[in-house]
């Protein structure tokens, strides 16, 4: 039995953070919510305590009694070993390399093309125009949503969610990952599956409260 409460290092508009609070609210787990500041003071995560805890000096990380955990993904299949009575990954061997294909494809090949630091990165030190990075960012969003548009719109393991009728990672990586597209300006309407599935997962009481406009940080 957990005796301390589980805690989210967290940011509120973090794609990353937001995967990981979908997954613990679906299992019903609650936790102490701890905001890492990006870019506030030069950005919370470049400062201790925050650095010693993640080398990586990014967010998500879990801390559960004192096991520390980062990168979403990993965070998700270690809650979900240790906590399985609702489960986000599928028990068949071929449900499990699915779920997983998705939630990497998301997690390893969007997401981090439009990081913070790597957009820092483009502005500060290569001296990309704003008007550039945004070219940037819609590029390689819409590349790799388009291919997740084409895999789910003839999967025949779709079903209401990315994969059957219950809510995986695939759509803890999926919903934040669309919700990006939209502050980036990618027209999402282009991806009908895309958006089905996450009309679906918001329309879940446990996914709509991990939406960032409802986080104690949110601004
Ligand atoms: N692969 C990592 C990505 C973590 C990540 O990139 N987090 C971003 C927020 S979504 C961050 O902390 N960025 C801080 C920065 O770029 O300085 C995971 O899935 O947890």
């Amino acid at each position: 039995m957990t005796t301390q409460p589980l805690v989210l290092h967290n940011y509120f508009r973090s794609s990353a953070a937001y995967r990981v609070r979908i997954a613990m609210n679906l299992k019903g787990l609650s936790y102490d919510y701890v905001p890492v500041h990006l870019t506030r003071d030069g950005g919370m995560q470049f400062q201790e305590p925050y650095k010693t805890k993640n080398p990586q000096q990014l967010v998500p990380l879990l801390d559960d009694e004192g096991f520390q955990v980062s990168q979403s993904i990993a965070i998700i299949e270690y809650l979900d070993e240790k906590f399985p009575a609702v489960r986000l990954i599928p028990a068949s061997l071929e449900g499990r390399a699915r779920v997983r294909q998705l939630a990497l494809a998301i997690s390893c090949d969007i997401h981090p093309l439009q990081n913070l630091r790597v957009l820092k990165y483009l502005t500060q030190k290569l001296g990309v125009s704003e008007e550039d990075k945004t070219t940037w960012i819609q590029h390689w969003l819409t590349l790799g949503l388009e291919a997740l548009e084409t895999d789910l719109a003839r999967s025949s393991t779709r079903g209401r969610f990315c994969f059957g009728d219950a809510p995986t990672m695939a759509d803890c990586a999926l919903v934040p990952q669309m919700f990006s597209a939209v502050r980036f300006g990618v027209d999402t309407k282009q991806y009908p599956t895309l958006q089905a599935i996450v009309e679906a997962c918001e329309a879940l009481p446990a996914i709509a409260a991990a939406h960032p406009a409802r986080q104690v940080d949110s601004e």
